[in-house]
């Protein structure tokens, strides 16, 4: 009988050639995000070995260099035995061979690697690699194999006898394929700490030996300790004392493995972190959703059944998780992600497998927590009469504000192609600043609008203290676009808007502040790029007969090693502020289109921004400068 193969069978393993052909296909671009997407998938596989039972400490170490890694762990070691079809030691097939979709399940032999759970397995990583070196400590020995390019340099090597089990994999990307090697510390050390929290128990180690710093990471109650670090990071104080979690492993809730821990804080906004298999879902999905829908059915039910409901207001489920934080992380096996930057689940059934796990759940917590669930539910009659009250204020101040032009703040000084694509409001800091920009500017196309005083931070204040402060307001009016839930890009006045503020500190603290009200309350805005910032110049320097611009210190020094000899014959002048320079300067350098640089905002890892906006506007006042003026630095697109 000739034996039948699966179509799998034979299309699952081929050569790693084609990785190398088209990188990008297998992670994404040979950008940042593709070089980091290598560190995921090697710490994956040491992460999966701890999340079955069979490893207790990751190590990962960044070298001198800055350009190659190291991921180790006490598991089972990769088996070295021969693999009985490939006649090559398993760890030489592993790393050799592509497994599609990730998964490598080798009926025969029992290996099976999940290890794919981030995507596509450690041989992508060794296609990739101009050299890795995987040593494996099993059955008494230690083993070594080098690769290069994907390609062993020799074979498996057995060394000296070795106590206890793990694999060491070192790899050093090839600078053929990535045009910037480099990794980041900050990014590395933050996912090993997220590591920490979802697996409980298990002890992460980053050694930066760049920086010569060393973090250890290790959370015995998991995803609560991470609930209580994001509650620190943020304002609103707990209204409720024991958190309400789920920890179901496997088998129950269809297959899905669900932790979640979540509390209900003073806070008026809902912040929920979500992971699937690890990866962050920063944009959501189907597992929040059903998160979202069995929060609600179980809320709704319990204020039912105890006859609780408010009068005059009906609840919205906003309403119901205003204030809530919580951390979701789900284990399944085949994850599918979608949307532009892949990070929202897609499968559909999990939004009715999370629904169901945590609707009966949360409504017995309820009931067993007398005191939490009379907490809660008087936080959310609050919020919902809140709700209803700005409403109600909103709704006449609208009225007038559709009535008439009229109501458009006094200092603006409008342009007449206000509506048109390429029209832009900037927002100037300063009344002096605004009268140099109001006279340097283009009138058809440029409008401004100068703002007065300091910008409220928005991260600590209330709705109505919002509402309230003037400047915001003002620039919500010149906007004409509404915010908050109401927000209709559509009806923008002006095609773009452009944050103008001094290249000084003070500055950078007024963008910063006009961001953090941009991203909480008109997000949809930075979504839609239609945010800018401009870069006006702090130095002008003379040299000769020619006249540069540069906008901070190492743009003037970069400036006077190109074209000065040392500062010597060079002129330099320091722009106090915007106030101080020539309307004609301010059009050339900073206004007119032919001549500016513009830095567009945009929200590239939206969980990534939330940290780094809580960071800089929460409680943590000294982080605050840092932000703006380092990533300012990163010329066309900023990442907020
Ligand atoms: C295949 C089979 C087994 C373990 C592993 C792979 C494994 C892979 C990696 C990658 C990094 N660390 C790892 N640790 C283990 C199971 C072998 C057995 O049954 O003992």
């Amino acid at each position: 009988m000739t034996p039948t193969y699966s179509a799998k069978d034979i299309a699952v393993l081929e050569g790693l050639e084609p990785v190398r052909k088209r990188p990008g296909m297998y992670i994404g671009g040979v950008g940042s995000a593709g070089l980091h997407h290598l560190v995921w998938e090697v710490l994956d596989n040491a992460v999966d070995e701890a999340m079955n039972g069979h490893a207790t400490e990751i190590t990962l170490t960044l070298h001198r260099d800055g350009t190659s890694i190291t991921v180790t762990d006490n598991g089972r070691g990769i088996p070295v035995d021969r693999h009985p079809t490939h006649k090559k030691p398993a760890l030489e097939v592993i790393l050799t061979t592509l497994h599609a979709g990730g998964k490598f399940d080798d009926g025969g032999s029992g290996y099976k690697t999940s290890g794919g759970l981030h995507g596509v397995g450690a041989s992508v990583v060794n296609a990739l690699s101009k050299q890795l070196v995987a040593t494996v400590k099993r059955d008494g020995f230690t083993w070594e194999q080098k690769f290069g390019l994907g390609k062993p340099l020799g074979k498996l090597k057995k060394l000296k006898p070795a106590r206890g089990t793990g694999t060491t994999i070192y790899f050093h990307p090839d600078p053929t394929v990535f045009p910037k090697t480099e990794f980041d510390a900050e990014t590395i050390c933050h996912r090993l700490e997220v590591v920490s929290y979802l697996h409980r128990g298990v002890r992460v180690t980053f050694e930066n030996q760049v920086s010569g710093e060393k973090h250890a990471f290790q959370h015995e109650r998991g995803v609560v300790d991470y609930l209580e670090k994001i509650e620190g990071d943020r304002v609103g104080r707990p209204v409720h004392d024991t958190p309400f979690t789920v920890n179901r492993e496997h088998g129950n809730g269809g297959g899905a493995r669900v932790d979640l821990a979540m509390r209900w804080t003073e806070a008026t906004d809902e912040h929920i972190r979500s992971y699937v298999n690890g990866i962050p879902t920063g944009s959501g999905g189907t597992h929040e959703n059903g998160l979202r829908a069995g929060i609600g059915k179980a809320i709704r039910n319990y204020i039912e059944t105890h006859t609780l409901s408010p009068k005059g207001v009906t609840l919205t489920g906003d309403d119901i998780r205003e204030g809530l934080v919580g951390v979701l992380s789900v284990f399944i096996t085949d994850p599918q992600f979608q949307g532009q930057t892949k990070d929202r689940l897609n499968n559909a059934e999990l939004q009715a497998q999370i629904d169901s796990v945590v609707r009966p759940t949360l409504e017995q917590w309820l009931n067993q927590n007398g005191t939490a669930a009379e907490a809660i539910v008087a936080r959310i009659i609050l919020a919902a009469r809140a709700r209803e009250a700005s409403r109600a204020a909103q709704q006449v101040t609208r009225k007038s504000a559709t009535s008439a032009r009229l109501n458009l703040p006094g200092k603006l000084s409008d342009c007449s192609d206000r509506g048109k694509a390429n029209s832009e409001l900037f927002i100037v800091e300063g009344d002096s600043a605004g009268g140099s920009a109001k006279q340097g500017r283009d009138r058809r196309r440029q409008a401004i609008l100068p703002l007065r005083g300091k910008v409220l931070n928005t991260e600590q204040a209330t709705m109505t203290k919002i509402r309230e402060n003037k400047e915001l307001s003002d620039l919500v009016t010149a906007l004409g676009c509404g915010m908050g839930r109401d927000l209709d890009v559509s009806k923008m006045r002006y095609g773009r808007v452009i944050l103008l503020a001094d290249a000084d500190s003070d500055g950078h603290h007024i963008t910063t502040l006009l961001l953090t009200f941009l991203y909480r309350h008109m997000q949809e805005l930075i979504r839609a790029e239609r945010v800018y910032l401009a870069q006006p110049p702090l130095y002008r320097i003379n040299i000769g007969k020619e006249t540069y611009w540069a906008k901070d210190d190492p743009d003037r020094d970069a400036i006077l090693a190109k074209h000065g000899n040392g500062r010597a014959n060079a002129e330099i002048t320091r722009f106090k502020g915007l106030g101080e320079m020539m309307p004609k300067v301010l059009w050339e350098t900073t206004l007119n289109p032919a001549t500016r640089r513009l830095l567009r905002v945009e929200i590239s890892d939206a969980l990534q921004t939330d940290r780094v906006i809580c960071g800089l506007m929460g409680k943590d006042v000294s982080e605050r400068l840092r932000f703006v003026t380092e990533r300012a630095e990163q010329a066309e697109a900023l990442d907020l």
